[in-house]
């Protein structure tokens, strides 16, 4: 392992989770940014106050300054300012950017034929999970699907390929998080929210929910699976059987899924 700061606080057990994806990159950089400068400024005033007690001391007098124009005083001032605003803006410049071309850009999952795509129904306690199966289409209350695969609480997704999520929830605000990927979104009723991510090494990851949203909120740990892409066809092929086993073409409210918004 690379002796660096993110792997120092690995070890401490301190710092953010381990990055498992291809953009979390953009998020750690940008709080790496903004830790670092935030230090530097922490610094500069902690020297200037030391500096100011251990030469003054109690003998100085306080001298009373309006800032006037052209002063040395004021253009000190300014240019802090200035260097503020900077990093400032440098901050929201790489955020923006990141959002925008990444994170936010659902274009990126909708234009791969491979992204797996997973309809999230999250309620107190627990993550409904339905991914479409073979024929791609989404049991909803209008159509039935026979081989959608639905499960509870866990995850399964090939490496290397777009996830794309879409969530909402029948009951209370819940927040649909994955540290190691660094994304989360909210599940909120009455509305589809999105987000999607790319898992760049195989493994199991915890997912969580981010609201407080009741008695039992601490139930709602799941599990990401990373699987090489050959395991995860597999692994639906398989559940896509499952599905079409426990399928039944009365009962509507198991189709709780929705057509996939573009
Ligand atoms: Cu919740």
């Amino acid at each position: 392992m690379a002796l660096s700061l993110p792997s120092l606080f690995g070890v401490l057990g301190i710092g953010l989770p381990h990055d498992a994806s291809k953009h979390g990159k953009l998020i750690d950089d940008v709080l790496a940014f903004s830790h670092l400068t935030d230090a530097a400024m922490l610094g500069l005033v902690l020297l200037g106050i030391v500096f100011a007690v251990l030469r003054y001391g109690r003998k100085h007098t306080a001298i009373y300054d309006k800032g006037e124009a052209g002063t040395q005083k004021l253009r000190t001032v300014t240019l802090v300012a200035l260097v503020v605003l900077g990093v400032d803006g440098g901050l929201l410049y790489s955020s923006e950017k990141g959002l925008r071309e990444i994170f936010w850009n659902f274009a990126i999952p909708a234009s791969n034929l491979d992204t797996v795509r997973i309809e999230i129904n999250a309620h107190q306690w627990a993550w409904d999970i339905r991914y479409a199966g073979a024929d791609r289409q989404f049991a909803t209350p209008a159509r039935a699907s026979s081989d959608d695969i639905v499960v509870w609480n866990e995850l399964w997704v090939p490496v290397n390929t777009p996830v794309h999520v879409q969530l909402t929830s029948t009951d209370v605000v819940h927040g649909f998080s994955l540290p190691n990927f660094r994304v989360k979104v909210d599940a909120v009723p009455g509305t589809v929210n999105q987000l999607w991510f790319e898992a760049a090494e195989t493994g199991v990851f915890e997912f969580g929910c981010t609201q407080h949203c009741g008695t039992n909120h601490y139930k709602m740990r799941g599990l990401l699976h990373v699987l090489p892409a050959a395991e995860f066809h597999e692994w639906e092929k398989r559940m896509g059987r499952l599905g079409e086993l426990g399928f039944d073409a009365e009962d509507v409210n198991a189709r709780w899924g929705w057509d996939w918004k573009p």
